[in-house]
């Protein structure tokens, strides 16, 4: 059997100890890494050749955190935080060698050394709040004392990485080096072994000092938190770990943190993030589609329509350094939208949000066009026009007539059919659906919807593309809605149908924002725009008594002063409006509904489980490849709390068994919009889950 190579091996380089870590991908501290990391530092330690040693990984990244697969068996030593002690104790200088990113367990290993030495493209965070945990390797004790309580607290309980430069500005990184990383921190570390420093983060106290018995940061962190991470566990306790830092000695408070990071990892919050954080990841593999499926260089790209989302997608080509052709009919439109762009992007600088270019370098990757003939250099088309089918496949034909060959086509279209689109060109197999989510600049979730004729590498490129964006892909298939929409609509039905038989909006939406959603579906109505969905019940002939009568009334949202709420001046905030109560209570009448009180436990049933059903039903299809794509799918795009992993995994969460009951019981109640789905009812006669599922 192949030898196989050494996670952790150690050599010298000259009189400097070099010990390299080689757990690839991304380097985890896995048991048996730590336990080689130990013995290195130990062996290294005792060497009477080395004068100082150098901590390196091989590979593209410096060691990216825990193992986050073990995080479900029980701690074995030795721990990360053994570790660290060894690292504490040794007599020679440790230098930390640091390229890519240095996350988590990482960074607080290289925090443990006594210097660390970076690469300029190097990045560094303590992630762990994004997976419900806070860091357990000492990271909320030494972190402080060597940036300050104020800039830990925002690493920590945000969670963000900084770069090199941000970093050595702030005192984590000692030096950033030109050239040769290994042999800049060998003559580092020799040289600090010449001058005999072995500055330890554990003994320093005057990045902390001034913070004694100060609640003021850790009122603001909380303040922070409070706005940006509702509902969550781990910023709270991330906090406590920072001020125990200022408060305890060192040992006490690592043994806080030690107990804090150690009850959130058993947390059902942490749980779902560390669901999501796979979920994302394995969204992107689709079967059929591998590391040879053909992916096409996408240098160019094209736009076609300047309005919200054709802007926002040009935005997010443009943001990633692909120059974009963006096309119009008009010119007063084509301003408009570039208007947009810039004033959009003009919000961001003043954020200090993009990194580093100008809006004018960033603009200039825009080229306005009025002529379609203008796509022809592009290697992939966008379309977002507007959402009718005709149009789509007259814009299509004239896609298919100017794109070069080989270009992929692809529909922004947010619930049509990419098959019937796709018959307006003779190139179906280049035919693909982008659906971006409004603000499309901003929103991460990209749906890929593959058309029966979609070729492999359209959907593989497609999938570059959407990572090369900084967008979370979910290859999805053809119906209508595909995924997120569909179970949107769900939802939606419900809402209407609760607003009807007793309750207001206003407490609807309530318990969604209870529940961590950041608004629920009337405020969301308002937000986008009322007349959007009445011109689609109009085509369709379908009827929403309340809602029609707001939009004959020109009471389309927060575009037009009032929808469902009210809006005074400027401001956004939604106002309840007894005027919309008494237009409900009208429309309750005239259908011979006699209202009732509804109570919040009824209403996030009626809201949650006929999306958990739908996307039961999208797995039967195969619409979806997986729960966790679903998940994937209304976490990134529609604001699920991913504190709550997803409509599929809390379903799980709750139980199938608990879930079909409540089905039924509604069933009887309510109509057969709660029928259980068939997958529901085989997975709870079999006591499974949705993630008992196999896998694709
Ligand atoms: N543990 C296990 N697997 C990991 C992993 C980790 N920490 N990080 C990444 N992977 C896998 C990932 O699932 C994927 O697998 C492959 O590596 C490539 O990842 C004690 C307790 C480092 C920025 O939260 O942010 O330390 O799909 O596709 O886009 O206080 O991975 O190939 O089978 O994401 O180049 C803290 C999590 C852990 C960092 C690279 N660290 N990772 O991004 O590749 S908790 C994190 C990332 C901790 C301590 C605590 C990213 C990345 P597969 P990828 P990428």
């Amino acid at each position: 059997m192949a030898e196989t190579a050494p996670l952790v091996r150690c050599d010298r380089s000259g009189d400097v100890a070099r010990i390299t870590i080689a757990n690839p991908p991304v380097n985890a501290l896995s048991h048996a890494v730590r336990s080689g990391i130990l013995a290195a530092v130990e062996a290294a330690d005792a060497d009477p050749e080395a004068v100082a040693i150098v901590l390196r990984c091989d590979g593209r990244t410096f060691v990216a955190g825990a193992d986050i697969t073990e995080f479900d068996r029980p701690a074995v030593e030795p721990v990360l935080s053994t570790v660290l002690a060894a690292i504490d104790a040794c007599r020679k200088p440790v230098v930390a060698a640091i390229h890519g990113t240095a996350l988590g367990g990482g960074l607080e290993l290289a925090l443990a050394c006594h210097w660390r030495v970076a690469v300029a493209g190097a990045r560094v965070g303590l992630p762990e709040v994004k997976l419900g945990i806070i860091p357990g390797g000492g990271g909320t004790q030494r972190l402080p004392r060597a940036v300050g309580v104020e800039k830990a607290l925002e690493m920590i309980t945000t969670g963000e990485m900084i770069g090199a430069a941000e970093a050595k500005e702030a005192g984590i990184i000692d030096a950033i080096v030109d050239g040769d990383l290994d042999d800049a921190a060998v003559a580092f570390a020799r040289a600090r072994a010449a001058d005999g420093a072995r500055p330890r983060l554990r003994d320093r106290e005057d990045r902390i000092a001034g913070a004694r018995g100060q609640d003021a940061p850790f009122a603001a962190a909380r303040a922070a938190m409070a706005r940006r991470a509702r509902g969550r566990q781990a910023p709270e306790y991330a906090i406590r770990a920072v001020q125990a830092a200022v408060e305890r000695p060192f040992d006490d408070g690592i043994a806080l943190e030690r107990e804090l990071c150690t009850e959130l990892k058993a947390s059902a919050q942490s749980r779902a993030q560390r669901h999501v954080f796979f979920a994302e990841r394995e969204a992107a593999k689709v079967p059929g589609i591998g590391r040879d499926t053909p992916v096409a260089r996408i240098e160019r790209a094209a736009v076609i329509g300047a309005g919200t989302m054709g802007g926002g997608i040009a935005m997010s080509l443009a943001a990633a350094g692909i120059p974009v052709v963006l096309v119009e009919t008009g010119q007063e439109a084509l301003d408009r939208g570039l208007a947009t762009i810039r004033r959009n992007w003009e919000a961001t600088a003043r954020r200090g949000g993009l990194g580093g270019a100008t809006v004018d370098e960033r603009m200039a990757r825009i080229r306005p066009s009025l002529a379609l003939a203008d796509i022809a250099d592009a290697d992939l088309v966008i379309e977002a026009v507007f959402e009718d089918t005709g149009i789509k496949k007259t814009v299509f034909a004239e896609m298919d007539r100017h794109a070069r060959p080989g270009a992929i086509l692809a529909t922004n279209t947010s619930t049509l059919d990419v098959d019937d689109i796709a018959t307006a060109t003779a190139r179906p197999e280049s035919v693909v659906g982008l659906h971006f989510f409004s603000p499309a600049n901003i929103m991460k979730l990209l749906e890929i919807v593959r058309g029966r004729a979609t070729s492999p590498s359209v959907v593989a490129t497609s999938l570059a593309v959407a990572k090369r964006i900084g967008k979370v892909p979910v290859v999805v298939g053809v119906c209508d809605g595909f995924v997120g929409n569909r179970m949107l609509r769900a939802r939606g039905r419900q809402a209407e149908r609760l607003v009807m038989e007793g309750a207001l909006p206003q407490q609807v939406d309530r318990v969604l924002y209870d529940f961590g959603f950041p608004m629920g579906p009337y405020a969301m109505g308002d937000l986008a725009g009322l007349d959007i969905g009445w011109r689609i019940r109009r085509e369709k002939g379908l009827v929403s008594p309340v809602a029609d009568r707001l939009c004959e009334m020109g009471r389309f949202g927060q575009k037009t002063g009032a929808g469902w709420y009210r809006y005074e001046a400027a401001s956004r905030s939604p106002i309840p409006d007894p005027a919309v109560e008494a237009i409900i209570l009208e429309e309750a009448a005239r259908a011979g509904i006699a209202r009732r009180a509804i109570d919040d436990g009824e209403i996030l049933d009626r809201l949650l489980l006929p999306m958990v059903n739908e996307g039961a039903r999208i797995l039967e299809e195969g619409i979806a490849l997986r729960p966790g794509d679903i998940d994937i799918v209304w976490v990134h795009g529609y604001g699920w709390p991913v504190q709550e992993g997803g409509p599929m995994h809390w379903a799980d969460a709750r139980g199938l068994g608990a879930i079909r009951d409540r089905l039924l019981e509604l069933q009887h109640q309510h109509g057969d919009d709660f029928r259980p789905a068939a997958l529901i009812e085989r997975l709870a006669a079999e006591g499974k889950g949705f993630r008992d599922l196999p896998r694709p």
